[in-house]
């Protein structure tokens, strides 16, 4: 079944989290890892990845570690709030491809939201560079 399938530690994020493949970080503990999407949906687009867990999405995440997560992708979504100062701000994951989820390593999104500015289609759009994404990042790492 596809939201049970076993965790593969090829998937991207666990490449990212072990320093194969490069990301534009803004915020890294022994818990957690935060960095842009490459595929924004908008303007500081976050993900927030746990580091120890193979957890193939939220439901997964064994219960213990549920809490010292979430304190990061709030932590994260504050930072995102203050550097940003968006009119909102969404924070959402999907469990399993057919709820939309593509990447195999649980992720939260952060998306702020700037009222009359639209919100792009889900990993649909075109993949930014880390030069384009850095401005952003910048100003989500002020806001720690
Ligand atoms: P989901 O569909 O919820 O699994 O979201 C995966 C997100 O990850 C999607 O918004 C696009 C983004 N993404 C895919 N590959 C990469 C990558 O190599 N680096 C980064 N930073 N983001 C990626």
């Amino acid at each position: 079944m596809t939201l049970h399938a076993p965790y593969d530690p090829a998937n991207i994020f666990a490449k990212i989290i072990r320093g194969e493949m490069p990301s534009v970080k803004v915020f890294e503990d022994d818990v957690a890892l935060a960095f842009m999407d490459v595929f924004p949906m908008g303007d500081g687009h976050t993900l927030v990845i746990p580091k120890r867990s193979e957890a193939r999405h939220f439901i997964d995440l064994p219960e213990a570690e549920v809490g010292d997560y979430m304190i990061r992708v709030q932590k994260v979504a504050r930072a995102v709030e203050k550097g940003l100062t968006p009119d909102g701000v969404r924070i959402f994951q999907f469990n399993g491809a057919p709820a939309g989820q593509s990447v195999f390593h649980l992720h939260f999104h952060v998306l702020p939201v700037w009222e009359g500015r639209a919100v792009g289609a889900h990993a649909s759009g075109g993949m930014k560079s880390a030069a384009e994404l850095e401005p952003m990042a910048a100003m989500i790492r002020a806001g720690f």
